[in-house]
C-alpha cells in the first residue's frame, strides 16, 4: 500500500481558510483518527477539543455509522432525488423531524452548512413570493454572524474579512449589531446577564427604516461560532422572536454548529425554548462522516409553497447530491448513536462540570473573557500589542504539540468537543490550555 500519511507535494491542494504558505512551510497531519482522538502521522493520540470543527459529536470513526455507509456504498451507490425518490432520504427526514421543534419537519437536503443557509435564504423569498408578499425581499443578518461561505451566506454574514473581497454581494441586506458585550458580561456563566432585549430590539429600528413590508427574514446563530463563540445574553432570542411575528417576519436559526446536542437538547431552538420558522443545519447531522446539510422548514411554509405554485416544480432549487443515499445512511445510523448513548442528555449533564472547567482558567495570563453554555467554550485573550492574532496562534501551536487540538480563531480559543468527552479529558484540555498560557508572552 502506498503511504498516504506523506504525499510527495503539498503544491496542489489549496487548502480552506488557511494560511497555506505558512502551512506548507511547517505542516501539521492527521492521518487516522478513533472517538476523542485524532492520530499524527508518528502514531502520536491528539485530544480533539473540536470534534473536528463541531462535527463529531459522538467521536470518531463510529463502527456502526461507518458500517452503514460501507454497507449503503456497495448497494446503491448514488441515486437522484430528481423525480426517482430513494427510500433512505425519506426515512432520514422523517427520524430528523422527530427530533425538531414541532411543526418544524419539512426537510430539504444539502450537501453543506452553507448551501443550507442559502437554501433557507431562497425558500424564504420564495414563501413571501407564494402568499402574495412579494415586496418582502429584505434579509437581515447579523455583525459578527457566519452562515457559510456562499454568496447569499456572506450577504447575510458579518464577518469583514468573508465579506469585503466579494464586491456588492446580494442587495437588501441589513445588520442586527452582534451581542458581545465584554464591558459588562465578561466571565459569564451560560447566558450573560446584559444586553438582551436592547439588542433585539434593534430589530425595531431595522422595521422603522426600511418597513417590515420589505424583509422577509432574519437569520441568526442562536449561539456565534465561526466569530468566537458569543452567547445570546438572556430574552434575547425569545424577544427576536416576538418582534419577528410581530412584523410577519420569518425567523431562521442557524443551527450547524448548535444542532445534534450541543448545548444539550436536539437543537438550540429547544434548549432555548424558542421555535423559528426555518433551522438551518449540517455537520454532526452526519457525524460529519459523509458531507451533508439540511433546512427544516414549517409546514405552513412548505404548504404554501406547495399550494400557490404555478408551475409543477414548486421550488426552483436543488443540488445533485440532495439527499445523497451514503449521507442518508450515515446520518440514520448517527442518530441512532446519539439516542442509543443518550448523548444530547450526556451533553446537559457535563455541562456544569465543563462550565467549571473553563470557567478555572480566569486567573490565567491573558485572559480577558470565559464564555460557555452548553459543551461550547470560547476563551478571549487580549490581543498582544502591534500583533494582534499572534497569541491565539501560539496557543494554538502549544496545545497542538503537547497533544490537544483546540481551534482558534483570532485572539479567541474556542472549544467544542464530541459529546462523548470524559471528566479527565476536559481536565486534560484545561491543564494544556493553562499550561500554553503561561509558556507564552
Ligand atoms: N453556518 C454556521 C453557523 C457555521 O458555523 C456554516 C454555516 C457553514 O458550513 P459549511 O459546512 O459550509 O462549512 C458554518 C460553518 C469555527 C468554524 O472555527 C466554524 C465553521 C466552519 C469553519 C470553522 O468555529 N462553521
Amino acid at each position: 500500500m502506498p503511504d498516504t500519511s506523506r504525499p510527495n507535494s503539498l503544491d496542489a491542494f489549496w487548502m480552506p481558510f488557511t494560511p497555506n504558505r505558512a502551512f506548507k512551510a511547517d505542516p501539521r497531519m492527521v492521518v487516522r483518527a478513533e472517538g476523542m482522538h485524532y492520530y499524527a502521522p508518528d502514531g502520536r493520540a491528539i485530544l480533539d477539543a473540536t470534534a473536528g470543527l463541531w462535527c463529531v459529536a459522538a467521536g470518531h470513526c463510529r463502527p456502526t455509522i461507518v458500517e452503514a455507509i460501507r454497507r449503503v456504498a456497495g448497494d446503491l451507490d448514488y441515486a437522484t432525488n430528481f423525480n426517482v425518490g430513494s427510500p433512505s432520504a425519506f426515512e432520514f427526514a422523517n427520524r430528523l423531524g422527530e427530533l425538531l421543534p414541532d411543526n418544524l419537519d419539512r426537510i430539504f437536503f444539502t450537501n453543506s452548512g452553507s448551501e443550507s443557509a442559502d437554501t433557507s435564504l431562497k425558500i424564504a423569498l420564495a414563501y413571501q413570493k407564494a402568499r402574495g408578499k412579494a415586496g418582502k425581499y429584505r434579509l437581515i443578518g447579523r455583525e459578527r454572524g457566519y452562515h457559510g461561505t456562499n454568496f447569499g451566506g456572506i450577504s447575510v454574514g458579518g464577518i469583514v474579512r468573508n465579506r469585503m473581497t466579494y464586491g456588492p454581494m446580494v442587495v437588501g441586506v441589513d445588520h442586527l449589531p452582534h451581542t458581545l458585550d465584554i464591558k459588562r458580561n465578561a466571565f459569564s456563566r451560560g447566558e450573560p446577564e446584559h444586553g438582551g432585549l436592547e439588542f433585539a430590539d434593534a430589530l425595531e429600528r431595522i422595521v422603522a427604516l426600511h418597513d417590515a413590508s420589505t424583509i422577509a427574514a432574519v437569520i441568526v446563530e442562536p449561539v456565534a461560532g465561526s466569530t468566537g463563540v458569543i452567547m445570546p445574553p438572556k430574552n434575547y432570542l425569545k424577544r427576536l422572536r416576538e418582534l419577528c411575528t410581530k412584523h410577519d417576519i420569518l425567523l431562521i436559526f442557524d443551527e450547524v454548529i448548535t444542532g445534534f446536542g450541543r448545548l444539550g437538547a436536539p437543537f438550540a431552538a429547544q434548549f432555548f425554548d424558542v421555535t423559528p420558522d426555518i433551522i438551518t443545519m449540517a455537520k454532526a447531522i452526519t457525524n460529519a462522516a459523509v458531507p451533508m446539510g439540511a433546512v427544516a422548514c414549517s409546514r405552513e411554509i412548505y404548504d404554501t409553497i406547495l399550494a400557490n405554485s404555478e408551475t409543477p416544480i414548486e421550488l426552483f432549487h436543488g443540488y445533485t447530491t440532495s439527499g445523497h443515499p451514503l449521507a442518508c445512511a450515515a446520518g440514520i445510523a448517527t442518530l441512532d448513536v446519539y439516542r442509543d448513548e443518550g448523548l444530547f442528555e450526556r451533553a446537559a449533564e457535563l455541562a456544569p462540570y465543563w462550565e467549571d472547567a473553563m470557567h478555572g482558567l480566569r486567573d490565567a495570563p491573558h485572559v480577558i473573557d470565559i464564555r460557555n453554555l452548553g459543551l461550547i467554550g470560547g476563551i478571549e485573550l487580549e490581543p498582544r500589542s502591534g500583533a494582534p492574532t499572534a497569541r491565539g496562534l501560539e496557543v494554538f501551536r502549544k496545545c497542538f504539540d503537547a497533544g490537544v487540538l483546540v481551534r482558534v480563531t483570532g485572539d479567541i480559543i474556542a472549544f467544542s468537543p464530541p459529546l462523548i468527552i470524559e471528566k479527565a479529558q476536559i481536565d486534560q484540555i484545561a491543564d494544556t490550555v493553562r499550561t500554553a498560557l503561561k509558556s507564552i508572552a
